[in-house]
């Protein structure tokens, strides 16, 4: 154990403003975390909780891996930090080529960021740029969907769908627009896989087009798992229409698979679940197991060679991060993918999707759950809400799971499960376990 890790007597009064919590509801009654490995979370007491959404969707490896831990303490004390920009250092081309090769299609090029919000901003931007060299300067819209999650910069928020993230935010980026979401409960609740219903709402594009003009579209952004707004499936065949609606018109499609990269979906990338191929792809979390911040976005090789027809001594592109492919995170990506690779962890939840979806859905009729889906390792429990208090009885339930020993997550009233991709038939057992005593005690 760190024996570094002391505990505040309160931390009532702390200074830390923290993201996306209710701050002063957690500052009275913390739940802290002090230690992890494998599937395992410890607290300060030494507590063991199972992991049951992979930290924030992000230790698909599970946690303290021993190679990456190494391969992270070998770098920062042999190159802490250079400079990408008129610079470089090998493990940022090491780690460029290990990504490529993963990637589907012809999306081989690369560009690093910190985090899936910086790629989804980079990715918004390459999109603009992209028309603008090839003479289609016009195409100036972006697209987003309602429910949709695309991080908290700017970019992303515009086209993000989720009202909660937005509203506060002023006026965010002009020019963007949102299609319909595919949740429908009505004719989909209790789907296993992808909902039977709903493809056709993929032509709610067509409106847009309609209405906009496609000429000044230039791309739309869906995740092709929708999983912060409560793990929305795409219904069969959506994605394939979404897919010819844009080349129909010459939109880019950009996927949002900073959650569903990496093992998720049973490939290494979701586009391969699916087989539908975007022009851009937007990643993190998984791409070092969440042991160092990083993002990548993957494009297709004509919009890279977009960029390349000028003089060869001028930026093709002014935009990048201080610490786009930082020494830390290429050392922590290469091992991550070494202990994917070796483990077999990219397809792993294709082999336990069966298993996970039967327990999974052993769940219903249970006390309020109105919808249990599921798809690859990753499965949501959707509560009815109390009368009057959106949200309470799934944050309850967040709350007691946390005291019965495993950490799941609350979106509104939906739970939302997505263990690291090692866990076993024990560590699923365990984990459903603890979810139907929390909701056979939550009122
Ligand atoms: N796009 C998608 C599809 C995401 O899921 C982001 C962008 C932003 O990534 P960063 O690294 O900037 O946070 C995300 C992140 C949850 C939860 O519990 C989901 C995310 C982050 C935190 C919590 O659903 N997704
Ligand atoms: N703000 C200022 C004043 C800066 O100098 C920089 C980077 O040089 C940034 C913001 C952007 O920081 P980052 O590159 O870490 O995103």
């Amino acid at each position: 154990m760190n024996d570094r890790v002391t505990l505040p007597a309160s931390l009532e009064n702390s200074p830390f403003f923290m993201p996306f919590s209710m701050n002063r509801h957690f500052k009275k009654t913390p739940r802290l975390i002090a230690r992890a490995e494998g599937i395992h979370y410890y607290t300060p007491e030494g507590q063991k909780l199972i992991d049951g959404t992979s930290g924030l969707w992000c230790v698909n490896a599970g946690h303290c891996r021993e190679k990456i831990v190494k391969a992270v303490q070998a770098q920062v004390a042999t190159l802490d930090f250079a400079p990408t920009f008129q610079m470089g250092h090998p493990l940022a081309f090491e780690f460029a080529e290990r990504v490529a090769q993963l990637a589907p299609g012809d999306l081989k090029r690369v560009f690093f960021t910190n985090s899936g919000s910086e790629s989804v901003d980079t990715a918004l931007k390459l999109a603009l740029a992209y028309h603008r060299a090839r003479g289609e300067g016009h195409r100036v819209r972006l697209i987003g969907r309602e429910r949709g999650y695309h991080g908290v910069n700017f970019g992303g928020t515009a086209v993000g769908g989720i009202v909660g993230n937005r509203k506060i935010f002023g006026a965010l980026v002009a020019g963007v627009d949102h299609i319909r979401h595919t949740h429908d409960l009505e004719k989909n609740a209790f789907s296993r896989g992808q909902p039977k219903h709903g493809a056709e709402l993929a032509d709610d594009l067509e409106r847009l087009c309609a209405l906009h003009d496609p000429s000044t579209i230039a791309a739309v952004i869906v995740e092709p798992v929708a999983c912060s707004a409560g793990v929305l499936v795409p219904p069969v065949g959506y994605l394939e229409r979404l897919r010819a609606i844009c080349d129909k018109h010459g939109i880019l499609l950009i996927f949002d698979e900073v959650i569903t990269a990496w093992g998720r979906l049973g490939k290494p990338f979701g586009s391969q679940h699916f087989g539908v191929m975007p022009d851009l792809i937007t990643t993190a979390k998984g791409i070092t197991n969440g042991t160092v911040p990083m993002g990548a976005v993957l494009m297709r090789e004509g919009i890279y060679q977009a960029f390349m027809g000028g003089p060869e001594k001028a930026i093709e592109l002014p935009h990048g991060y201080t610490y786009s492919a930082h020494p830390l995170a290429c050392a922590a990506g290469i091992a991550t993918l070494q202990v994917y690779e070796e483990e077999g962890l990219l397809t792993r939840a294709a082999e336990l999707w069966p298993y996970w979806e039967a327990q999974a859905h052993a769940l219903r009729g249970l006390p309020n759950v109105v919808d249990i889906r599921n798809i690859g390792l990753i499965a949501a429990i959707e509560l009815a809400p109390r009368a009057g208090a959106p949200g309470a009885r799934a944050l309850d339930a967040h709350v007691k799971a946390f005291e019965r020993g495993a950490y799941i997550r609350a979106a509104g009233d939906i739970i939302a499960l997505a263990p690291p991709l090692i866990i076993g038939k024990d560590g699923i057992d365990r984990l459903f376990a603890i979810v139907r005593d929390v909701l056979k005690t939550t009122d």
